[in-house]
């Protein structure tokens, strides 16, 4: 078939809306309309270049919801109409990981993904005959993608496509970091470094669990206004400032209980970790870094008693975790419509990628 897409043909360079032959589904695979899908900060650093793993041609996206369309031979637990959210955490219940109950990253399919790939070794897309690379498994900035059925989370029928595919990442990453990873407590102190798409659903996810002071720290003033809506009791504006640790020390009567980078950016890291507070304080590392990057400390910041850990898809198991998530949200307990700041049409996606580069979106949604 035919599809319309967004596609990446080289990094460093805008989305072009064409369209793209869509080969149909395979064994254990399913065909899925995109209704809609948000733009993370993931996307823009595949497409500027920074991701190790980034493979060009392809189709960028990966938050999405659509609705299956056809479904491939063996597949057996997802129907053609149901509602669902592509997982590039896909949860196959049989692999190692799975089975361990201790992770949320399973194997099943990683190694294809990384390649831009399906399972079986060969794209579904493709463009005037050359092959175009899927992404994170997904590829949501096509009106039609193929999906293994391991990668599918049901989404209930009411739920709005425009709002829940944000649950397909961002929403999921933040909240779960929160509650999940960290395991925040009441009364605990917290630290996030970023507050955008990410961030604010860790501090969300930070009031949830009953968190006592929530601090959060930004370069971007305009980012205040939202930040305290979503639960944050102190803003610290660190653009300027020569180190925000001894602040955020003070701040918090001598460090954070848990604290989360959610800028991808390395020195951030090391601060957010050298801000909690001895002898327990926990960091949580979200930010996706640049090829090449790498952290640091000193190793007398762990000697004395502080974790540093990190966090994938909110810790959260896919097809388990993102329907609750769902329903938190159709419950009213996990807020999403305010923090899509913009919709478009797939024709000006570029837009979006020009406004989170200006910190002037928080989640923009292309509507199909
Ligand atoms: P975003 O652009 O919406 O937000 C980033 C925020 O960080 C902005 O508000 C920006 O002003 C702020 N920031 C940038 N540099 C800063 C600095 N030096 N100090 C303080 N604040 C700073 O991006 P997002 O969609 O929220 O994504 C955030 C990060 O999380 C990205 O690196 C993204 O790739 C990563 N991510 C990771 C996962 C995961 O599963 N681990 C999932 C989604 C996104
Ligand atoms: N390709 C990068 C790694 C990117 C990365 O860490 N991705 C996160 C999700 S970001 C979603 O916006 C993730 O889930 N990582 C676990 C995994 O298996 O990729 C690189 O550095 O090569
Ligand atoms: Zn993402």
């Amino acid at each position: 078939m035919k599809t319309r897409a967004a596609v990446a043909f080289a990094a460093k360079t805008p989305l072009e809306i064409v369209e793209v032959d869509l080969e149909g589904p395979r064994e254990g695979e399913v065909l899925v309309e995109i209704m809609a899908t948000g733009i993370c900060h993931t996307d823009a650093y595949t497409l500027d270049g920074l991701d190790s793993e980034g493979l060009f041609p392809t189709i960028l996206g990966h938050e999405g919801a659509g609705i299956v369309r056809e479904v491939g031979p063996g597949v057996t637990s997802v129907a053609v109409g149901e509602h669902v959210i592509p997982l590039y955490t896909p949860e196959c219940r049989k692999c190692k990981s799975c089975l361990s109950g201790k992770t949320n990253l399973c194997t099943a399919i990683r190694a294809t993904q990384g390649k831009g790939v399906m399972p079986d070794g060969t794209s579904r897309f493709s463009y005037k005959g050359q092959m175009l690379h899927h992404y994170m498994g997904c590829s949501t900035f096509s009106n039609f993608t193929v999906l293994p059925e391991i990668a599918v989370a049901k989404l209930r029928p009411d739920a709005p496509f425009d709002t829940s595919c944000y649950i397909g990442c961002g929403v999921t990453t933040g909240v779960g970091a929160a509650i999940w990873t960290a395991g925040i407590g009441v009364g605990d102190t917290v630290v996030v470094f970023g507050l955008g798409g990410i961030g604010l659903n860790v501090l969300q996810g930070a009031r949830m669990a009953g968190a006592g002071r929530i601090v959060g720290v930004d370069i971007n003033p305009g980012r205040e206004a939202m930040a305290r809506q979503f639960g944050m009791t102190d803003f610290v504006m660190s653009k300027g400032m020569d180190n925000v640790v001894p602040h955020i020390i003070e701040l918090t009567g001598g460090g954070a209980d848990y604290s989360f980078d959610c800028t991808g950016n390395t020195d951030v890291m090391r601060a957010a970790l050298e801000c909690c507070h001895r002898g327990w304080g926990k960091s949580v590392v979200i930010g996706v870094a640049e090829s090449g990057k790498e952290i640091s400390t000193r190793p007398f910041q762990l000697v004395t008693g502080r974790v540093w850990t990190g966090s994938a898809f909110g810790g959260a198991r896919g097809r388990t975790d993102v329907p609750k998530i769902v329903d938190w949200y159709m419950d009213g307990k996990v807020v999403i419509d305010p923090l899509i700041t913009h919709r478009f049409p797939l024709e000006r996606i570029n837009e979006a990628f020009d406004l989170m580069h200006r910190g002037e979106s928080i989640r923009s949604v292309v509507v199909f």
